[in-house]
């Protein structure tokens, strides 16, 4: 049985190889323009930068050099239930210097598409081992976002030798440069 965490609510992952699944709908009628949301991935050290430009894994960047974190690739629509992008994670291979991963969730051209997160429902994040295919936690966001463009989904990180999840849910206004400027 997977746990479900609210936000702020932290749990352990046992599993070294697991995937972090995420999902969204979006309102596509109330723009009339595409809405195509993108999960990436800050892959960082002791001082919460990212290692290199490679540790940002997205949609175009899809693997970091120890290929330890791996993007399956861009869903464009966000349509059906269950995950709209993933991300495997196997810590068997990962760097020894990373001590964290940052989930986030942007709006591809939120800015001229005129789109947000108050047009966005049902996200989540969840985290399944990748060996048995078993739920390990979940997080639905409930927040009542507005005029937010991006959101922390949540962060995995090592303490004492183990790794954890942490339900963030933080959204801001601004895209991937903003997360780019402040972990780079
Ligand atoms: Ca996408
Ligand atoms: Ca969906």
């Amino acid at each position: 049985m997977a746990i479900n965490l609210q936000k702020g609510q932290r749990e352990a992952i046992d599993a070294p190889k697991f995937t972090i699944g995420l999902g969204w709908d979006t309102n596509t009628s109330s723009t009339g323009a595409s809405f195509d949301l993108d999960a990436s991935v800050f892959v960082m050290g002791d001082n919460k930068k990212i290692l290199s430009d490679e540790y940002f894994v997205f949609y175009n960047n899809l693997k970091t050099p120890d290929e330890a974190v791996e993007h399956t690739g861009d869903n464009l629509t966000g349509a059906g239930d269950g995950d709209d992008e993933q991300i495997k994670i196997d810590l068997t291979k990962i760097d020894p210097r990373v001590t964290e991963i940052c989930i986030v969730v942007t709006i591809h051209e939120a800015e001229s598409r005129r789109q947000n997160f108050g047009q966005v429902r049902n996200s989540f994040v969840r985290i399944f081992d990748a060996a048995t295919n078993t739920d390990i936690l979940k997080y639905e966001l409930e927040e009542d976002f507005s005029i937010e463009t991006a959101v922390e989904f949540g962060r995995i990180y090592k303490r004492d030798n183990k790794w954890k999840f942490e339900a963030v849910g933080a959204g801001m206004k601004g895209g991937l440069q903003d997360y780019l400027n402040k972990y780079n």
